[in-house]
């Protein structure tokens, strides 16, 4: 590839499609420029739009730095920790950025292609039935890695390689294009209802598990059962400090984050020590351990509130705007959007509660995990914050949507077991229990453990490597059933229209067609 060839593919790639506030400013402006607003009415859009999303990445961006310590001082207790896979989106893509080498760029051109694929599929709508637009780009470039991975080893390629043949490529991009039109038309719904119509769907990693949650939840609804969800109780006595969520997450955070606090500094002491940061450089002063943790255990809720003016600050903007590109260039499209801009509907303790019974089922997943030894696979894993947290915060919130209390603490307790158990079979599976630095295999592996990721993508990986070519059609073929099946199978034949009207006109859609959930005692 030419050298101007490269520079010109990396800016696009790093500056425009990795950025998701860009993408979502320039939407925005699209919109307004569409629906023939002032000039200085787009400009403000735009701003509002990308300052919004920036404020939206602070909060999620800062979450996991809060949380880093912990996690680093849980590593520091076992000092032979070189043969685990880490649990992480961010640290999955860099292990597969070494094994994959001088390939890189090829898997940048695959995540373009995708990404029109998904526009196109999309404008065809008529006939695809499919609606959503991914606009989540740092987390494509993540599934562009492991699902370019995960193909190849479809095809039977083992890394380090020089040469793919071009079949591997343009099945990962048909089969990534796909999965972001189908995973982000598949969140339409279940994200209607719990925004009350605000008109985007969900772009992100756990999407396959929200329609399941709408499935089961549309049943238990239609059969009468009564539901409690979080935001109608109100907690009494002494529980009530729960009914605030900033005091909620505060008070949680404490228990969990301050339990880890107290086991890494027993049987570490040094670690809080060197962790802590010096305050005042001329004395050297360094911050006392207790008010070091209590910060950052309060950061927490801080962040929470960034993450959530965030999302105040350019949602409106991103439904207003999507309406003039949806009438004119896209007919019945919305933006499919980062999970994160979900925390800013429905109860807000959903998001620490769905994150806490995940983290009990990974805690469950990993002491089953230490006393099997790995499940006989030798091997261990750390959980970093993203798929613990948002992976679980996510199922919380539309498992509290539709299922109530009971399924904002079974749900993610589900996923953070299936986290642990089903990622170290994967990894070993797929051949990602190393790393590969300088050269030779060494060093941690990783995987994503991120719901799509230990469900629908690995059994995509097998259907191809064992029905090599024929599977690639197969996976296609799944994929462009399932929106048929939403279309098709999901109303009555002479209702069947009012699937777009999810999209045109909620109200309406939601007087015909949601089952009033019944509120428990
Ligand atoms: C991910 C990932 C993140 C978070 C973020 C949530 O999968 O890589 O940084 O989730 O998108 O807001």
């Amino acid at each position: 590839m030419s050298d101007i060839l490269q520079k010109t593919m990396q800016i696009i790639v790093e500056e425009i499609l990795k950025q998701p506030y860009f993408i979502i400013g320039i939407t925005v402006a699209l919109g307004y420029t569409i629906l023939k607003k002032k000039w200085y009415e787009v400009v403000s859009g735009f701003i509002r739009a990308v300052v919004g999303y920036m404020i939206l990445q602070v909060g999620s961006g800062g979450l996991s730095g809060v949380a880093n310590p912990f996690i680093d001082g849980l590593k520091s207790l076992n000092s032979q920790l070189t043969h685990t896979v880490i649990l992480d989106t961010y640290t999955t893509q860099s292990t597969i950025e070494q094994w994959v080498g001088s390939l890189v760029s090829a898997v940048y051109v695959v995540m373009i292609c995708a990404f029109v694929m998904n526009i196109i599929l999309v404008a065809l709508s008529k006939y695809t039935k499919l609606r959503a637009i991914f606009t989540t780009g740092h987390v494509q470039m993540q599934q562009a890695f492991l699902g370019f991975f995960i193909i190849s080893w479809g095809f039977k390629i083992s890394f380090p390689t020089t040469e793919i043949p071009m079949a591997v490529y343009v099945a990962a991009g048909l089969i990534l294009g796909l999965y972001w039109a189908v995973g982000g038309n598949l969140t339409l719904k279940p994200t209607q209802e719990l925004t009350d119509g605000a008109g985007f769907s969900i772009a992100h990693q756990q999407m396959f598990s929200i329609a399941l949650l709408d499935i089961i939840g549309n049943k238990v609804q239609k059969s009468g059962r009564k539901i409690k969800k979080l935001e109608n109780i109100k907690f009494p006595g002494w529980l009530s400090i729960f009914n605030d969520s900033m005091v909620a997450t505060t008070f949680i955070m404490t228990v969990f984050f301050g339990t880890i606090a107290v086991i890494v500094a027993w049987i570490n002491p040094a670690y809080w020590q060197e962790a802590a940061p010096v305050l005042d450089k001329i004395s050297g002063y360094q911050q006392n351990v207790v008010f070091y943790v209590f910060k950052l255990i309060c950061s927490f809720a801080v962040y929470l509130a960034i993450l959530q003016l965030g999302v105040r600050t350019f949602v409106t903007e991103l439904t207003n705007a999507f309406q003039g590109i949806s009438e004119k260039l896209l007919p019945n499209a919305v933006p499919a959007v980062d999970c994160a801009v979900a925390y800013g509907f429905g109860s807000q303790n959903a998001i620490t509660f769905g994150f806490i019974a995940g983290a009990i089922g990974q805690v469950v997943g990993t002491i089953l995990l230490i006393v099997t030894g790995g499940f006989g696979l030798g091997i261990l894993v750390i959980t970093m914050f993203v798929p613990i947290f948002f992976d679980n915060a996510t199922i919380g919130v539309f498992a509290n949507t539709k299922l109530g209390v009971v399924g904002t603490f079974v749900a993610p307790f589900i996923n953070g077991l299936l986290q642990i158990i089903l990622s170290v079979f994967w990894a070993s599976l797929f051949g990602l229990t190393t790393g590969f630095v300088d050269g030779v295999a060494s060093g941690s592996g990783a995987w994503m453990a991120m719901n799509d990721w230990i469900t629908v993508w690995p059994v995509f990986g097998m259907i191809i490597r064992y029905l090599p070519y024929v599977g690639v059609l197969v996976v296609v073929l799944i994929l462009i059933a399932i929106p048929q099946i939403q279309y098709y199978a999901g109303h009555k034949k002479e209702d069947r229209e009012d699937y777009w009207l999810q999209v045109k006109d909620w109200e309406a859609y939601k007087a015909k067609h949601i089952t009033p959930y019944q509120m428990g005692e």
